[in-house]
């Protein structure tokens, strides 16, 4: 067994009083000069805006390592469960102004600041979003990590640490353009580097046999072609009232020779830096697809890059004070996001086995029961599964190791419940009919006591669809875990207005425990509440109006309803549907002008995998649309449609908050969960929503008569597939729709190339297979029924008011206790 690291320090007891840090103003305006003068170099006189915000970050980051070290201590000496949850990604967003709030130190650090006369919201918005996520898998680990520390889960999230996050949009001429993403251009002040928490990481090579001691098999010996190591750089996730404080380790990757000496001195000045480029490009960039597996050799080796790091860091931890490796799972709580670091299961078995001498039954015990694995997409094209010849070569005995799962699965199946053929090939981690490849969720799932779906509708269909012959096999296994967001990021500071109003008008106790928030619920036919609460949703459309003129410059009134979708661009999400749903209204507009039309603003964000061509070509279209529709003078102030670029954590605070109607409109069945759909509600839009992932139970707790539900349920999509509906008929028999397509497919809003929407059109005739036509009539009629709605405000504020009070159930603390009580059986304070 491995040896206690020698280096390690001895733990200490930490002593909280000494060392605390001071949360008057005084101390912290002086503190922040002492960070200016000592840590940056400079006097407040010659502070340029960006050291200011490093001397604001490093003052506030002092009072976050009091807790987190008492944290460790704590944790050490109680010798309890932890959770280490895996992730590909955490789009995180900015830290400083959710670190102040948890630690309650907003007014003073504002004071402070004020002092020397510096702005503290202006200093929060210099700090750059760490996007190190694609979407909503990634947020919701950030949102997950906020949530441990607030309700007390010690634990770890492992990741990456990207150079270059989600990459930047721009518009150029209607189309998506992507740029380069820098966020530690200047430095990251909340990272520490712990040069000793270092693991070598293998790529290729081969597999020799090791003759074993008498009576024991041979052991397997890997003996990689090429090494990397990799380096943890730590950050502290402060929870709630600085309760407790987790660790965001991220790892990136060095070459064990920066420089290849023999090389740079025989003149080869490039060839020596080979090896340094090949391991770092490992931890360079994110992948920006989120629904395609991207299938790339890169993307295999970072998976197993942060795996194996992680695994390798957590067996250190556990063996700094535990005899060995036996009660693994009664110490740590492994979680995998998707299937991305799936590979860990055949790494912790090899490092179980040939590095630890464990027999091989009892390892598959303990790796079983130490990880849980979420899955969070049914959609085929994007289930990951590796070319075995690539596999292989990459990772030749984590192969062997998944063969030897695989035999294993298969007799059991065989033994136990009878299975044969198809039911065989179902579960089989080997896909046979696409050139034999690696199925990553059938490895998860088989090396996981407990796989969870990210919303009720989901978790059914995983049991129905891709994991239908497993789930027969282990019918305990799968549960659901409905996702949540954190009510501190998304309500407190994302709304400041509203956390004032309810806070004068329920006291403070819901920022403690969001379920006490439904007691403003009794205020809803309260016409003095009311008007004060549809006074904050005029203040958080006009910062976003502010928003959308500086960015755009284009007016919109406040006063307008504004009807937002927000989120990656994706044929299944049917941004489509909206814009078709809005040149349909502008026909109309110009052909009734008499009508009593309600104004209307939409707007739209979102960016596109830059390989995604039809995505592309949604985004295009919305832009092409908004420059006609508001270039008209013929629809005056009643329709105007943006697409703000560069959608990303810090637009949606303060998009989520502006919001009248929030769009959650994707083909039902297709759609995992959504947890934008839960920010815009907590924050009091009324949702228009098909009967898809989380909207579901959103309708069970707002109530049906406070969400407008429209369209085809999931199984009436599987029938119409099944049926083989295509588009056409539905259109000839809908006029409006018709009409709509054909100033599309005919140029009206791309005079410069007439025919460059004529393919998305023409999938909606052949074959609508997102059932966009199909929806289409129930879609117009319920926004309509939104208008009839928007004329009565009172009885609108009072929808909107319904929706904040009753939506505490999807706070990601909610989902976080769950995850404790029903699949890591760690504890949680509260
Ligand atoms: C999202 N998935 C689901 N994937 O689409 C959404 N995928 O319904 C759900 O609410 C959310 O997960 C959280 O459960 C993603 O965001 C990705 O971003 C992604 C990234 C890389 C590869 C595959």
């Amino acid at each position: 067994a491995q040896r206690p690291d020698p280096d390690a320090a001895a733990p200490l007891p930490h002593d909280a009083s000494a060392s605390r840090r001071s949360y008057d103003v005084d101390a912290l305006a002086e503190e922040i000069v002492e960070k200016l003068t000592y840590s940056i170099g400079k006097s407040p006189a010659r502070a340029r805006k960006y050291d200011w915000l490093r001397a604001v970050t490093l003052t506030v980051r002092d009072r976050i390592i009091d807790h987190w070290l008492e944290a460790e201590d704590a944790r050490a000496a109680s010798g309890g469960k932890q959770v280490a949850y895996l992730s590909m990604e955490f789009l995180i967003g900015r830290l400083l102004r959710d670190a102040i709030n948890n630690l309650n130190l907003t007014t003073q650090v504002a004071e402070a600041l004020k002092r020397y006369n510096v702005d503290l919201d202006m200093i929060e918005l210099l700090e750059p979003d760490a996007a190190l996520g694609n979407g909503g898998l990634g947020r919701l680990a950030a949102c997950f990590m906020e949530s441990m520390a607030s309700v007390g889960v010690p634990g770890f999230g492992y990741g990456i640490r990207y150079v270059h996050g989600f990459f930047r949009q721009e518009i150029a001429d209607g189309a998506q353009v992507e740029l380069p993403e820098n966020w530690l251009l200047h430095g990251n002040p909340w990272e520490f580097e712990r040069r000793e928490r270092s693991y070598e990481i293998g790529f290729g090579g081969k597999v020799t046999s090791v003759v074993g001691e008498p009576g024991k098999p041979p052991r397997q010996l890997w003996r990689p072609a090429e090494r990397v190591l990799a380096v943890a750089y730590d950050t502290p996730i402060v929870g709630w009232r600085g309760a407790h404080v987790n660790t965001l380790r991220l790892w990136s990757a060095q070459a064990l020779d920066p420089i290849l000496l023999d090389a740079f001195n025989s003149g080869d000045h490039i060839g020596a830096l080979v090896e340094s480029n090949k391991a770092e490009a490992i931890t360079r960039v994110l992948y920006p697809a989120d629904s395609h597996q991207a299938g790339q050799e890169l993307r295999l080796r970072q998976e197993f890059f942060f795996s194996s790091a992680s695994l390798q860091d957590i067996i250190r931890r556990h063996l700094e004070t535990n005899e060995s490796l036996s009660n693994l799972h009664d110490k740590v709580s492994i979680q995998l996001n998707d299937t991305h670091p799936a590979v860990s299961v055949a790494e912790l078995m090899r490092l179980l086995v040939d590095v630890h001498g464990m027999e091989w039954d009892e390892a598959w015990e303990i790796t079983r029961q130490t990880f849980s694995y979420t899955n969070h997409t049914l959609l085929p094209e994007a289930l990951e599964h590796w070319p075995i010849h690539l596999f292989e070569r990459l990772l030749p005995r984590q192969m062997q190791i998944i063969y030897a799962i695989n035999a294993a699965v298969i007799r059991q199946a065989m033994e136990s419940k009878g299975f044969d053929g198809g039911r065989i090939a179902a579960i089989s981690l080997i896909d046979e009919n696409n050139g034999r490849r690696v199925r990553m969720g059938q490895l998860a799932f088989v090396g996981s006591h407990a796989v969870n779906g990210v919303s009720a509708l989901h978790t059914d269909l995983m049991k129905e669809t891709v994991f239908h012959a497993l789930h027969e096999l282990y019918p305990d296994r799968i549960q659901n875990k409905t996702n949540g967001v954190t009510p501190r990021r998304w309500l407190m500071e994302a709304n400041p207005g509203l956390t004032s109003l309810l806070k004068e008008t329920i006291g403070e106790g819901f920022l403690d425990d969001i379920s006490k928030i439904r007691d403003v619920e009794r205020f809803a036919t309260d016409a003095g509440f009311r008007d004060r609460f549809a006074a904050v949703k005029r203040e958080n459309k006009a910062r976003l109006a502010d928003v959308i003129s500086e960015r755009l410059a284009i007016s919109v009134d406040p006063d307008a309803l504004f009807d937002i979708q927000v989120k990656r661009i994706h044929e299944y999400k049917r941004q489509f549907l909206n814009i078709i749903e809005a040149v349909a209204l502008y026909d109309q507009i110009r052909s009734q002008p008499a009508t009593n039309w309600t104004p209307r603003v939409k707007v739209f964000a979102g960016k596109a995998a830059p390989s995604y061509l039809q995505a592309k070509e949604i985004i295009h279209l919305a832009n092409d649309v908004a420059r006609v529709i508001n270039s008209d003078p013929a629809v005056r102030d009643l329709l105007k449609v943006v697409f703000i670029p560069n959608y990303n954590v810090s637009l949606a605070e303060i998009i989520m908050p502006a919001a009248d109607i929030s769009e959650q409109i994707s083909t039902a069945g297709l759609e995992a969960s959504g947890t934008g759909n839960m920010k815009f509600a907590l924050n009091g839009a009324l949702t228009i929503g098909t009967l898809d992932g989380a909207n579901v139970e959103m309708r069970d707790h707002i109530g049906e008569e406070n969400i407008f539900i429209f369209g085809l349920t999931a199984s009436e999509v599987a029938q119409r597939r099944r049926e083989g509906h295509s588009g056409r008929s539905v259109i000839e028999g809908l006029p409006l729709l018709r009409d709509a397509l054909h100033a599309i497919s005919s140029g009206v809003f791309s005079p410069d190339e007439p025919n460059r929407y004529n393919g998305l059109v023409g999938n909606l005739y052949n074959n609508d297979w997102w059932m966009i036509a199909a929806d289409f009539q129930s879609y117009w009629d319920t926004q309509r029924r939104a208008d009839a709605l928007w004329a009565d405000p009172a009885e609108w504020n009072r929808k909107a008011i319904l929706n904040t009070a009753r939506m505490s159930w999807f706070s990601s603390d909610r989902s976080i206790r769950e995850y404790a009580a029903d699949i890591w059986r760690t504890g949680t304070d509260a």
